[in-house]
């Protein structure tokens, strides 16, 4: 080993372990509802040294990256043995994604990667791409991972390189190294993405959130978030599609939207995290959304506050895909504290906290989106009015 091969290898592990035990605060006053972080909880930095380089001096002489790692983003999240996990989209340099599993003792810093990746079968049909994983501990006992896998379009012409079919990928595992690969989802649409298992039964079926789409990037006339059930998960079939919350003319969803992560069950409904999607000149913006469905009918949304939960925000608009967030995990502590994990602009994770009651506060008491300008005149001229009432009482002492 030259001297140069040892001086390299030694920076390089002080500054991934400068990294990883990096502590993240929160990042100024925030909204009252959230609180963001100063730092990113994962990055393509978080890849470990022994991932990214071949440390066999005979080999690699120039200790030179030998597997790049482009980015981690859009990964599912799960408390598991006390330990805050997200499993990660790992992104090569080569485009490929790839899963990873990386564990916090806190929830907001320390995300270490495990040693390796995620091993995951493949069905007869290989996958192409997998990623964007939602975790669900379902109540049969099994945690699932369902995952967009993408393979090329069999009907594409030779001149066309980028038409790809887009399905959910079903695993599940109890330990998080052994993976057990289900058949693919089937439904009525075209493509899917976005796809997210219910933690409870239904009726005795299982229940999914489903994203119908006519093609691998438009929605078409396809879109919404879908509902829908089947009787068995080992050869998960859903024959009809209810959407439950449709994309809307002139909203943060007017293009397109999508479940995040399994919803969380609350004594007032279940919470719901999604995405939305609207055209601009700079292309595609992706902000997220909060909404709550009836305790009993999955398919009645009971409350909607207006508008984006989270948008992205000074660092946060720059990455590959820049003006993007997006959200597949979540974690909700016992003592009600809830871990937003949300990635920006397909590059990097985040995390923001909030609680349980202040979640319920602003989905059950923020206003509704009124659809035109003059009904946001009328929402702010009330809050106005209601707040000059208060600070007249003030004055009166
Ligand atoms: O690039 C933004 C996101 O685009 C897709 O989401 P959707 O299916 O809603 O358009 C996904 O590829 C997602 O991974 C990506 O972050």
């Amino acid at each position: 080993m030259t001297r140069e091969f040892e001086q390299r290898l030694s920076a390089l592990e002080n500054a991934y372990k400068k990294l990883i035990t990096m502590p993240n605060k929160i990042a100024g006053l925030g909204n009252g509802v959230y609180d963001r972080y100063i730092n990113p909880v994962l990055t393509a930095a978080h890849a470990p040294v022994f991932w990214k380089y071949d440390l066999n001096p005979k080999t690699n002489p120039y200790l030179m990256e030998r597997f790049g790692v482009n980015a981690a983003f859009n990964a599912g999240a799960i408390k598991w043995k006390g330990k805050y996990l997200l499993m990660a989209r790992v992104e090569g340099v080569d485009r490929k994604s790839f899963f990873a599993i990386a564990e916090s003792p806190n929830g907001v810093d320390n995300f270490t990667f495990w040693e390796k990746p995620v091993n995951m079968p493949e069905t007869d049909e290989p996958d192409t791409n997998i990623y964007d994983a939602r975790l669900t501990e379902h109540a049969d006992g099994w945690v699932y991972a369902l995952f967009c896998t993408e393979r090329r379009d069999p009907e594409a012409p030779a001149y066309d390189q980028s038409m790809a079919v887009a399905a959910c990928g079903i695993a599940r595992t109890r330990d998080f190294i052994n993976w057990e690969r289900l058949p693919d989802l089937k439904t009525p649409s075209a493509q899917q993405r976005n796809v997210v298992l219910h933690p409870e039964f239904v009726n005795g079926k299982y229940a999914f959130y489903t994203r119908p789409q006519d093609s691998f990037i438009n929605a078409g006339k396809g879109g919404g978030i879908g509902f829908g059930v089947c009787d068995n998960i080992e050869h998960a079939v859903i024959d009809h599609e209810d959407i439950i919350d449709n994309k809307i003319y002139h909203t943060v969803y007017e293009a397109k939207n999508g479940q995040g992560p399994a919803p969380i069950k609350t004594e007032h409904g279940w919470l719901h995290l999604a995405h939305g999607v609207r055209n601009t000149a700079a292309g595609l913006r992706y902000v997220l959304y909060m909404f709550m469905t009836d305790l009993h009918d999955l398919t009645k949304v009971t409350h909607k506050p207006g508008g984006y939960f989270i948008a992205p925000a000074d660092d946060e608009c720059m990455g590959d895909v820049p003006n993007v967030v997006f959200c597949n995990g979540w974690i909700t502590d016992e003592d009600g504290r809830v871990y937003i994990y949300y990635a920006s602009s397909d590059t990097r994770m985040h995390v923001a906290t909030a609680t349980l009651p202040k979640l319920l506060d602003y989905v059950m008491n923020n206003p509704a989106d009124g659809l035109r300008s003059a009904t946001s005149v009328e929402t702010l001229n009330k809050i106005i009015a209601a707040n000059n009432n208060i600070l007249d009482q003030e004055k009166k002492g």
